[in-house]
């Protein structure tokens, strides 16, 4: 048995001495709160500190791994971004069983799944009243199936909950652009899924947008959104463009290490957003969100968690060619520590495959993944009682023998605020306090890693915080290590080192960078209002080219990632074919990863030309970590 200690000066663990410790002050914050005008810094802090979630973010918190399936049109064209012009016949998942999908995620961990009912093509998974654009007019189940129903009905059956992703941004919908009509069109869709269904948890709406066909800039009604959401659905939180979970700002799975739920970043579906947050010179990828310089600017703060996005294969919709690309079970792992274990919830997608089925991989690796979590985290060492800590104090736990630990995991209770600001945890090794873990939020929870020491007691330190800190619980573990080294990311299938760059935006010498098989080392073109481009030499003919590869960098940001490209091929360097016109890297400016990118046929090339269109925000210069040809084995 493991015993708790506390030092009597730094610690409360009433909750009567608790409300003493905050000077008998019970006033809580639900998810939102304004700061009078003439508030001193020290009143806004102690404002923030009594911040809490509503009871909805609160069930939400608490399912710590949650599941996204992305799946629709694009899983049928290969693409990440369809643009609406697809023909609904393309869609036939033969075999889709959703009691599989269902079956899986809980295998997995899972608490909630969110569909992609809409994604930006408009193509509907449900038999919509609102267009044809839907499974209505696919083969699929004769056009009488409805996806949103099947699945919802295995959720029912295995006690999963549902969510909805829909998306505002609807490229195949004519009324997109006319605001009042669009709005009318979305708010239908949204009805239908949050009545015909049964209950909903989660509605998602991402915040990628465009202008409509007709050139007009939609303009959405969040507010009405928001209103058909809490009368149908009052359990449900609003996701990303709504206001009660927040995007982590990555799709990468990496949450912040200093992660405010209690943050002073308004939500983006608000009227007053960007005028707010442009002031504040924050948006949702910023580094801070909540610190005490900020709060001292702001004139409110929210209650606004982060939740971490991240597929498990490089991109959202299954692609067959990235079977080989799942993310290790090492790499879930990591995934898990840096987003639950930072404050956050995690939201894993796993996509269907054009069966209608999981792939039998990603169903094993998210099984590992939840074998890997509750075998490690099955027995803690320590047995902490929840307890309240001022600035400064301390709080002991004991174990009986020394023992091997390797990871202290700390809970905050949240329905009191997010508190703690910064934090020391020790370790009692050979009769001396050694620190094995720092940081400066917790919230919901804070995992650390660190080396295994022969502990004999574990100590937390509240070095700073907003108000004493309730410190929920402290636990301790021995988990297995993993090693999640990734290898070298293969770009190109030929070998590289004979090619050329013939010519090149700003000249060949600095292009280099882009074929020389080292993804480290970036060309940055030069400046131009015209387009920017790279001719390559392969120093011989090539046959049987399938495509080819382009690394974006993040180095400086994503400054210089290409969005629309032209592909050109020949054999002499003088007469050119265009393989690619005008194409979309869908979504690169979200997720940079390795984009490939497959030729209709195959071709036979000396020479190749990669031609940018634009820029992902229109810069005037564009960037490649390196560029690559596909060729079959
Ligand atoms: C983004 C979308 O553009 C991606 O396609 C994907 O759905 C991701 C989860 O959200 O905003």
């Amino acid at each position: 048995m493991t015993t708790f200690k506390s030092t009597l000066a730094s610690l409360l663990v009433t909750s009567t001495l608790i409300l003493a410790s905050c000077g008998g002050n019970e006033t809580y914050y639900e998810k939102h709160v304004s700061f009078p005008p003439d508030a001193t810094l020290e009143q806004k802090v102690d404002m923030a500190s009594r911040l809490v979630p509503s009871q909805r973010q609160l069930a939400w918190q608490e399912l710590e791994m949650t599941a996204f399936l992305h799946f629709g049109i694009n899983t049928f064209t290969g693409r990440e971004w369809g643009d609406g012009s697809e023909d609904p016949a393309l869609f036939n998942p033969e075999k889709l069983d959703a009691e599989q999908w269902v079956k899986a995620l809980k295998d997995g961990g899972f608490k909630l799944v969110i569909l992609t009912a809409k994604h930006h093509d408009g193509f509907c998974l449900w038999p919509t009243a609102t267009t044809k654009h839907s499974v209505a007019s696919s083969p699929w189940r004769d056009g009488k199936g409805d996806v949103v129903k099947e699945l919802k009905e295995a959720c029912d059956k295995y006690g999963m909950k549902f969510g909805v992703y829909l998306s505002p941004w609807d490229r195949n919908a004519e009324c997109y652009g006319d605001s009042p009509a669009y709005n009318d069109f979305f708010v239908q869709q949204l009805t239908e899924l949050l009545t015909n269904y049964g209950e909903v948890h989660e509605v998602w709406f991402d915040g990628a947008c465009a202008e409509g066909p007709n050139g007009k800039k939609q303009v959405y009604d969040w507010t009405r959104y928001y209103d058909v959401i809490h009368k149908l659905q009052p359990n449900a939180v609003t996701a990303i463009m709504g206001d009660d979970v927040r995007w982590v700002g990555n799709e990468k799975g990496l949450g912040r290490e200093c992660e405010w739920s209690a943050t002073v970043l308004v939500p983006g579906g608000y009227v007053r957003s960007d005028s707010v947050n442009t002031a504040l010179g924050l948006k949702e990828t910023a580094p801070d969100l909540g610190s005490r310089d900020l709060i001292a600017k702001a004139s409110e703060m929210f209650w606004y968690p982060s939740e971490v996005d991240v597929s498990i294969r490089p991109g959202w919709f299954y692609h067959s060619e990235q079977d080989a690309e799942v993310k290790s079970l090492a790499q879930l792992v990591d995934i898990y520590y840096e987003s639950v274990g930072r404050n956050s919830v995690l939201l894993l997608n796993i996509p269907p495959n054009t069966d209608g089925l999981l792939a039998y991989i990603d169903v094993q690796r998210i099984k590992e993944l939840n074998e890997y979590i509750t075998k490690n985290f099955a027995n803690d060492l320590l047995t902490s009682a929840p307890a309240s800590v001022k600035q400064g104090g301390e709080l002991t736990c004991e174990l009986p023998q020394a023992t091997k630990v390797n990871t202290v995991v700390l809970q905050e209770d949240i329905t009191k605020g997010q508190r703690v600001e910064d934090f020391t945890v020790s370790a009692m090794v050979d009769g001396n306090w050694e620190v094995v873990g720092s940081g400066t939020t917790v919230g919901y929870k804070r995992m650390l890693r660190f080396p295994a020491v022969e502990a004999t007691a574990i100590k937390l330190t509240v070095n700073q915080s907003r108000n004493d800190a309730n410190i929920k619980k402290i636990s301790a573990y021995c988990v297995e290590e993993l090693n999640s080294a990734q290898g070298d990311q293969k770009v190109s299938d030929i070998p590289v080192d004979k090619w050329k760059v013939v010519k090149a935006t700003g000249g060949s010498e600095a292009a280099k960078a882009a074929i020389d098989g080292n993804a480290e080392t970036v060309w940055r073109s030069a400046g131009s209002k015209e387009m920017k481009s790279i001719e390559v030499d392969m120093g011989q003919v090539i046959d049987g080219i399938t495509g080819f590869a382009y690394l974006p960098t993040e180095k400086d940001g994503k400054a210089g990632t290409v969005f629309h490209y032209n592909f050109y091929v020949s054999l002499d360097g003088k007469s050119w074919q265009q393989v690619k016109k005008n194409v979309e890297f869908g979504n690169i400016m979200h997720n940079t990863v390795l984009q490939k990118v497959a030729f209709d046929k195959p071709c036979r090339a000396r020479y190749f030309r990669f031609e940018s269109v634009d820029e992902i925000a229109q810069r005037d210069f564009i960037t490649v970590a390196e560029l690559g040809i596909l060729k079959a084995e």
